[in-house]
């Protein structure tokens, strides 16, 4: 069976079990810090980054997110992740390279940063300047989101695809981290509630980061 080297607030080892899930792929997640990753780690991934889908039987190691969602579509069938013609394909990739790269930046990395790195690791004080900028730009993307609902029915187009599970997968972890407000931001919100309600997202909706409660509305799939 597979085994997904993560922690519960990885939002890319989030958008590989969403994949996983959706797919109806079994497999077994080893719980991996990436701030105090055992050698055995390392071994696997010398870049010491979650997430790792690894298979001991085939002696088969995958790395990076994209790399093992694209890996995942291309060898299972069920419930296509990037799909469409070209452009659609494109446009699939663009988006999720946008929430895997930008938003996370701009939000979920310093979210992750400032209230759970510094409270696990080094015991700062999360900066409540960095917070007012990650949440500032979490509107903006949000804003984007409510646009591209109100064009399309999924976040890349006319089906749900990678798209939609990698800006869910971001904001689950930004919501779990008291960074997202939705207020105003209709579209984005109803999108993310479909998601939540999503049989492969409730799992996601039960993992706790010890020392980091999530906040109450969390994993509520009507809030
Ligand atoms: N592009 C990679 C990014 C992976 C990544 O940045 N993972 C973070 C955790 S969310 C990590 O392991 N960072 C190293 C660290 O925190 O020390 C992917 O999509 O898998």
């Amino acid at each position: 069976m597979w085994q997904l080297y993560q922690f519960p607030l990885c939002p890319f080892s989030r958008k590989v079990r969403l994949a996983l899930s959706e797919k109806g792929v079994a497999f077994e997640p080893l719980r991996e810090n990436p701030w105090e990753a055992s050698d055995e780690f390392y071994a696997l991934n010398p870049a010491g980054r979650t997430p790792v889908l690894h298979d001991p039987e085939r002696t088969l190691t995958l790395v990076d997110s994209q790399a093992i969602c694209e890996y995942l579509d291309e060898t299972v069938e069920a419930v296509p992740l990037i799909l469409g013609n070209a452009a659609s394909r494109a446009e699939i990739r663009r988006l999720t390279a946008l929430f895997d790269s930008v938003f996370f930046s701009d939000v979920t990395a310093p979210l992750l940063h400032e209230r759970m790195r510094k409270r696990l690791v080094t015991g700062e004080p999360p900066s409540a300047q960095v917070l007012r900028g990650a949440m500032r730009l979490a509107h903006e993307h949000l804003d984007y989101i409510d646009w591209l609902v109100d064009t399309r029915r999924w976040l890349a187009g006319a089906r749900m695809s990678l798209a939609d599970f990698a800006a869910a997968a971001q904001i689950s972890v930004a919501d779990y981290l008291e960074g997202v407000d939705f207020t105003g931001h209709e579209g984005a919100h109803a999108w993310y509630r479909v998601m939540k309600s999503r049989p492969s997202f409730r799992p996601l909706l039960a993992l706790k980061m010890e020392g980091i409660p999530a906040p109450r509305h969390y994993a509520d799939v009507n809030s």
